[in-house]
């Protein structure tokens, strides 16, 4: 009988995190990390939310050029230069609640494509700390 109601309850925390269309929260000591996909015209980010705190940035370059990734948003500015394709690598910055920018600052390639954003939300916290 408790095993049943220990089922419930994971099942309602299952769906309440369903709405806000975020990824599993795992264990409270699990860090978020985004995968930043660039080609030499786009940049994919994923996911499109996360929880505010420190989070892993997973670098990956699929285009023919080098490109930096710059991150501008609600306590953070930073750039990480060389990124070069066929070379994926882990950065981490730590972020605030809000909206960031996420782009490359290399000449017109913003312009070109290589432009997209991440939200920082409050929501999960109690999930994870
Ligand atoms: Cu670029």
């Amino acid at each position: 009988m408790k095993s049943i109601r220990v089922g419930l309850a994971l099942a309602t925390l299952g769906a309440a995190c369903a709405p806000l269309g975020l990824h599993e929260p795992g264990n409270a000591d699990a860090p978020e990390v985004v995968n930043i996909v660039m080609t030499d015209s786009s940049i994919d980010v994923r996911p499109h939310l996360v929880a505010r705190g420190k989070v892993g940035f997973e670098l990956v370059n699929e285009g023919l050029l080098e490109h930096a990734l710059r991150i501008v948003g609600p306590g953070a500015d930073e750039q990480f230069d060389g990124v070069v394709p066929g070379q994926p690598r882990r950065v981490w910055v730590k972020l605030g609640v809000g909206t960031f920018r996420i782009f490359c600052p290399d000449g017109n390639h913003a312009d070109l494509g290589m432009s997209s954003h991440l939200d920082v939300t409050d929501e999960v916290n109690s999930f994870r700390r």
